[in-house]
């Protein structure tokens, strides 16, 4: 295992009470090797993996979070199946993972999430649970097309010019060709931010037709696919060229939506201690320095 850093949260419910009392592990075939706490593993970092965080917070789970320390993607080796051979946890040699308190590994974070979220109570409630979930999960798997083609596609400019500037030093006209060549130039780059509204308006449109109170995206309470959406719109929302007030200035429900979350008690703590602006603290976590995150 690589070196790790443990953050644990302070949780009141411990998750072996939300566990069926009457249903013994052996009953349910489930590994035996775990530590009794949920277990988070991811880079040292809020992208991909920090729904799974936010996820347990707001559910008040002690959870241990494993963030893998040093260079990406070195830092995932110790755990992979070159390493480790088929005890690795990783399914595809990918992180994040979820491990329950049992020690069963779960891996793509949108089945991390439907997996922890239904153990913990934040499924989707209703009359009709499957199709729920499957509402739920469809709404978990955007959240990842959103992070994949916004939140990554904006940040790649960023990594390309601090790398670049790096080792070609201050030269400019080099610099300027290679981005154009590696297809991060700013007409790019506004493309891919022109990507979000749409994608806005889409959410709001899907709170609108949820035949709950159309607050959350699923029934009438949080569930796991709301954890999702909130966390990743927030990530976004910290580039430059995004302004969420005039973004979300004709989405009066996703408005409604994201202060609702804001204001959730059990994420009070954890949304005051989290950077702001996530794009620039991953920049300055990465390389050090202020980074500009976007064209504005
Ligand atoms: N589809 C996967 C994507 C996972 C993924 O791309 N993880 C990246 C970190 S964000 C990773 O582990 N990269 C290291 C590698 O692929 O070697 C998911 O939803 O979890």
């Amino acid at each position: 295992m690589g070196a790790k850093t443990k953050t644990s949260f302070a949780g009141k419910t411990p998750c072996a009470l939300r566990l069926s009392q009457s249903t013994s592990m052996a009953q349910l075939n489930l590994p035996s090797s775990g530590t009794g706490k949920w277990k988070v593993t991811y880079f040292d970092a809020p992208n991909r993996g920090e729904q799974l965080r936010m996820l347990l917070t707001y559910a008040e789970i002690d959870f241990e979070d494993e963030r893998l320390q040093g260079k990406f993607p070195a830092s995932l080796d110790p755990l992979r199946r070159a390493t480790m051979g088929d005890d690795t946890p990783l399914m595809f040699d990918q992180v994040p993972i979820i491990t329950s308190p049992e020690g069963t590994s779960v891996s793509q974070v949108a089945a991390c999430m439907q997996y922890a979220g239904k153990r913990l109570g934040l499924e989707a409630k209703g009359s009709n649970p499957a199709e729920l979930d499957a509402r739920a999960l469809a709404l978990t798997l955007r959240a990842e097309e959103i992070r994949n083609k916004v939140f990554y596609g904006c940040f790649k400019p960023l990594i390309v010019d601090k790398v670049l500037k790096m080792k070609l030093g201050a030269c400019a006209s080099v610099c300027c060709c290679l981005k154009s060549c590696f297809g991060t130039s700013d007409s790019k780059l506004r493309k891919t931010a022109s990507l979000l509204p749409p994608m806005v308006q889409n959410l709001e449109a899907n709170l609108r037709t949820n035949g709950g109170s159309g607050v959350y995206f699923c029934g009438d309470s949080v569930c796991y696919a709301d954890i999702a959406i909130f966390e990743v719109l927030l990530g976004c929302f910290g580039f430059n060229c995004f302004d969420e007030n005039s973004l979300l200035s004709n989405c009066p429900k996703l408005r409604t939506f994201m202060s609702k979350m804001r204001e959730q008690p059990t994420l009070q703590n954890y949304l005051a201690k989290r950077p702001a602006n996530i794009p620039e603290f991953f920049a300055e976590k990465m390389f050090g320095s202020k980074a500009k995150t976007a064209p504005n």
